[in-house]
């Protein structure tokens, strides 16, 4: 993609308090997007305004937003429209995991996951649709999972709630081809983030993984990359994205070998 096809777009990320969200903050900063970062930690946001306004000539906006709060995202939404008309690119990012078996999860870890993963990115994504729709124009990235296409053990909550994301992404994509509007999902891996902190407390999963992890601005170079095009997927590491091809196809076998070779969790 040319560098110039960012310049002055209007962009809005939530979860850029950190992880792949904060990085997509930089690389788009780096092409001369104006950005509007969301996240909790109003703090961290406050931080990487300061360093991305002074290292590049972008304009950088944020607001504290719990996006399973459906009410404050309206409210937010409003608050940026009013600031900086249109909205060029929405990248859906906030999420978090809870590595449990389906048996041992709580219903607060059930309906948080789901109200943040699922709900706050439809809420997030129902605000933009319609001036997408009217303009004729805009991107909407779906951060969601490899997790999103292929069951593992021990997170039969989470891969839910990412399997929802796909398939409302997928719907949305059909729903907006007449409006040129691209919808893109985002299906990683295991990516070096804080992410492991809520989501394997005991270090297994990050232990039995470490070899494959991927850098977090390596994910973002990627969505960024997409940016404006007409991508309908990206999966990474490609070689994973053969283990959720193989499971459409050999589903029984995949889920006999693959309960027990799995990394595990
Ligand atoms: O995780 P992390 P990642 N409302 O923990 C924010 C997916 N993914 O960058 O609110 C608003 O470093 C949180 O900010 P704060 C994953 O499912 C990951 O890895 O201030 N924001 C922070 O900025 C998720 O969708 C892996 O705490 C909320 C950000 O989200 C996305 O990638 C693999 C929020 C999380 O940053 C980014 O995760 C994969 C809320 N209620 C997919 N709750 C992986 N890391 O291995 C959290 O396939 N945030």
């Amino acid at each position: 993609m040319v560098k110039e096809q960012l310049q002055g777009k209007n962009i809005v990320i939530t979860g850029a308090s950190g992880g792949i969200g904060a990085e997509i903050a930089k690389l788009s900063a780096a092409r001369g997007a104006n950005l509007v970062l969301l996240a909790r930690s109003i703090d961290k946001l406050e931080q990487l305004q300061t360093r991305l306004e002074q290292n590049h000539q972008v304009k950088v906006d944020v607001f504290q937003l719990d996006v399973s709060d459906t009410e404050k995202v309206k409210e937010v939404f409003e608050q940026i429209f009013e600031k900086i008309g249109q909205i060029d690119i929405l990248v859906n990012n906030a999420g978090f995991g809870v590595f449990r078996e389906a048996h041992e999860a709580t219903m607060d870890e059930i309906k948080g996951m789901f109200n943040v993963n699922v709900v706050g990115l439809m809420a997030c994504t129902s605000m933009v649709l319609p001036r997408m729709r009217t303009r004729r124009y805009g991107h909407i990235i779906n951060i969601a999972s490899q997790a999103g296409k292929l069951a593992t053990p021990k997170s039969s909550v989470y891969s839910a709630t990412k399997h929802a994301v796909l398939g409302y992404t997928n719907s949305l994509r059909m729903e907006l081809d007449d409006y040129n509007v691209q919808v893109t999902s985002v299906n990683p891996g295991p990516i070096a983030t804080n992410f492991f902190t809520i989501a394997d407390e005991q270090g297994t999963y990050v232990k039995n993984v470490q070899r494959f992890m991927l850098q977090p601005e390596y994910v973002a170079q990627k969505v960024v990359n997409s940016m404006l095009t007409k991508t309908r997927e990206i999966n990474l590491p490609r070689w994973m994205n053969m283990g959720s091809v193989a499971y459409v196809l050999f589903p029984r076998l995949y889920e006999r070998i693959g309960k027990r070779l799995l990394p595990s969790k």
